[in-house]
């Protein structure tokens, strides 16, 4: 049977995948209310559709940060890729460039950034950095991602200390083995991959050390992970470029609130200062028409890029990617929208139920 949705290779991602990788990738912390709530709160949402309106033509072109991208849909920053197919992001980031998206690498990507890049040369790619407590490890770091051609540096902000996911501690999990373990399966040199050092606790960090950041890089810092209209304010006066609204896909935090549903807030509050993208909970082409009507630049793919890859490495991207897009064309043609730009608020109801 082929799979005709984004639910589909979850099933397939299942029964394929070890238990210890399908578990890690999967779970969220705690008691998962955060996890399950990312899909539900874009279940909650009814649209309002524009009839008459000539959608022949469809445009679903849009730009981030001034590059453009062939869909508003990108792929979110997920850790070791490896676990899941042989030469995991080299396979991801062939997919991303074949789709014209963006791709966040992981500071736990399980091959070297100039694996990455290579396999991909014209690739658009964000950088996710996870700031070490070490500031000349990251002056290093940075000057590689942007030698390499990164165009952005997606600082994570959620993760002080990693969140409590019950499942990896039932299955003894141990990833800082599992990291050393892929890393040397997957690179010639140890040495070529310093970014393994990297912590990913960056449990000191705090809003006075963007500026130290901002000063070591041209790149724009994009902040991962804000939830609430304050840290959002903090954000545009901190100068940074944008905002992503996410809740590291339930896996830190639980009980916070689904990213949907934290979405208005943030963009209430940056007041169209910085552009502001989401994710969490996006299966769907009406998923990514909702993220969009409520003020999102663009929505990113955390799991769903791994299930695609589980499925069939960069061709199961490709076909992940490619069914979003075409269910975002028909979400886009039957609410009567022809580009991004007309995905305005009116095609969300209100008051929402
Ligand atoms: C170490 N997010 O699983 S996994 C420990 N950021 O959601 S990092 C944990 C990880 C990677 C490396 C990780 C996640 C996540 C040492």
């Amino acid at each position: 049977m082929p799979l005709v949705c984004l639910t589909d290779f979850e099933a397939h991602a299942h029964k394929r995948l070890s238990k210890l990788t399908w578990d890690f990738i999967e779970g969220g912390a705690d008691e998962d209310i955060t996890r399950n709530d990312n899909t539900a709160a874009f279940k909650r949402i009814r649209l309002r559709p524009q009839y008459l309106r000539d959608v022949s033509e469809v445009d679903l072109r849009t730009t981030i940060q001034g590059e453009e991208i062939s869909v508003p849909i990108c792929v979110a920053p997920t850790a070791f890729h490896c676990f899941v197919w042989p030469d995991g992001e080299m396979s991801t980031a062939r997919a991303a460039q074949a789709a014209g998206i963006c791709y966040i690498t992981s500071t736990y990507a399980s091959c070297s950034l100039e694996d990455i890049v290579n396999t991909a040369p014209r690739g658009l790619r964000w950088f996710q950095l996870y700031v070490h407590p070490d500031r000349q490890l990251n002056k290093q770091l940075i000057q590689r991602v942007e030698s390499l051609g990164f165009k952005a540096l997606v600082i994570t902000v959620d993760v002080p200390v990693l969140g409590n996911r019950r499942q990896d501690v039932r299955n003894q999990l141990d990833l800082v083995m599992h990291l050393t373990q892929t890393h040397l399966q997957s690179t010639k040199e140890k040495n070529s991959v310093p970014h393994l050092q990297m912590s990913p606790i960056s449990t000191s960090l705090c809003w006075n050390d963007l500026a130290w950041l901002q000063s070591i890089t041209r790149l724009p810092i994009i902040l991962k992970g804000i939830l609430t209209k304050e840290d959002a304010e903090l954000a545009v006066k901190h100068n940074v470029h944008g905002i992503i609204v996410s809740n590291h896909g339930g896996r830190q935090l639980d009980e916070v609130p689904a990213s949907i549903d934290a979405l208005t807030e943030v963009v209430a509050a940056v007041k169209g200062k910085i552009e502001v993208y989401m994710d969490g909970g996006v299966r769907t082409g009406n998923d990514v028409l909702k993220a969009l009507a409520l003020g999102a630049r663009c929505v990113f793919l955390g799991r769903p890029i791994l299930w695609g890859l589980a499925y069939k490495g960069e061709h199961g991207v490709e076909e992940v990617l490619n069914i979003l897009k075409r269910e975002f064309h028909t979400s886009m043609a039957l609410t009567g929208c022809r580009s991004v730009a007309e995905i305005k608020k009116d095609l969300i109801q209100f008051p929402r139920l």
